[in-house]
């Protein structure tokens, strides 16, 4: 399953407590002062892991507590530190306060580390306080407690190319024939309920990791559908493909319920009243199932009508392979031409 927010508590480990104790040898009547310090408490600490794709471990969790630092001990024995708890979470996870609202990091960086509670410092033991007018102090400190805050993960995928289509029109079919992502596809909509991601080799020396998501409708910004909750992945992406398919009801009857030039116009109109930014992204149009007979027809007229925008167009069948390699290296120059992406 795929989750892309949480929420819980982080309490660091509280220090050790400084211990009181003065030293007993033989023959030395009145020892000094020996109380070792208490250890550190454990830190907790997020850490990014390309290895994960969702916050699903961590969904049901209400409270990850790291080990209390080990009180001092006599003979200045130092208390041993609580170990640090450390999570991974996938990379493209924001993190942030919860009480404050606060944004403490964007995790988007293979292994970046942040501590989200730091542990305790361990109090001095009684050896710390001597002093040549206070040789046998009979006092040692407290560790500190712990920090403790909710913090609030959410997820927005790091995908380079998002592919945006209505239902049915061949999204994870296309996902699964252009890179490793092995999606369910079937005939009927919304087969794909939560995001897929894929990595698609080009030419050799480049890869990059395309997004597959779950069908959009008209209303989609408002709530309509599944692909709403998903529409913030799309945010951090730097291409889309709008995937477009001829309904075979709209081909036979000629009605206009769904039309692939009208489709366009809707999942735009859907994508900028969510973020106007993403109405900004490079795009390109890829008409598909061009293997069936009613879809070939119009794609003549299709391909004018972007032609026209200036828009990338390309029309392909995900399900025979056809023109695949137009779409990729119409996707890797794109990407390329944008250049690396921001640190
Ligand atoms: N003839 C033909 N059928 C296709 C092609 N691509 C996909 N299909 C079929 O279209 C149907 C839907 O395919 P999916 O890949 O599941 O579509 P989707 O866009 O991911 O659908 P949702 O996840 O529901 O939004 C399936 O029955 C596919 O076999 C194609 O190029 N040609
Ligand atoms: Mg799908």
């Amino acid at each position: 399953m795929f989750i892309d927010e949480a929420k819980f508590r982080v309490t660091a480990g509280d220090g050790g407590d400084g211990c009181v104790a003065f030293r007993r040898e033989k023959y030395v009547p009145r020892g000094g002062p020996s109380g070792g310090d208490g250890g550190r408490g454990g830190d907790v600490i997020l850490q990014a892991d390309q290895g994960l794709s969702t916050l699903l471990d961590l969904h049901r969790r209400r409270h990850i507590k790291a080990r209390r630092g080990g009180h001092g001990q006599g003979k200045d024995k130092h208390g041993a530190d609580g170990a640090d708890v450390v999570i991974l979470v996938p990379v493209g996870t924001l993190v942030y306060d919860d009480d404050s609202g606060e944004l403490l990091e964007d995790l988007r960086h293979q292994g970046r580390r942040l501590v989200v509670a730091r542990g305790g410092r361990g109090g001095r033991g009684n050896a710390q306080f001597a002093t040549p007018t206070r040789q046998a102090p009979d006092f040692a400190e407290p560790g500190q407690p712990g920090a403790s805050r909710m913090i609030r993960l959410e997820l927005k995928l790091l995908a380079d190319i998002g592919i945006v289509g209505f239902p049915s029109v061949g999204k994870s079919t296309l996902i699964s024939r252009i890179s490793n992502a092995r999606p369910k596809i079937a005939e009927y909509p919304f087969t794909t309920l939560t995001p897929n991601l894929g990595l698609v080799g080009w030419r050799d020396d480049t890869s990059f990791v395309v997004a597959d998501l779950p069908g959009l409708i008209e209303g989609a910004h408002l709530g309509r559908g599944l692909g709403h909750r998903f529409l913030r992945h799309l945010e951090r992406t730097r291409v889309l493909v709008h995937l477009l398919d001829v309904p075979l009801e709209q081909a036979l009857t000629g009605r206009l319920g769904r039309h692939p030039l009208r489709d366009y116009e809707v999942l735009r109109g859907e994508l900028s009243a969510y973020n106007p930014r993403l109405s900004e992204l490079p795009e390109i149009v890829v008409l598909n199932k061009r293997d069936l007979p009613h879809v070939r027809e119009q794609e003549a007229e299709i391909a004018q009508h972007f032609l026209c925008l200036g828009t990338p167009f390309v029309s392909i069948s995900a399900a025979t392979g056809e023109h695949l390699d137009l779409l990729l290296d119409l996707m890797g120059q794109t990407l390329a031409a944008l250049g690396a992406r921001q640190p």
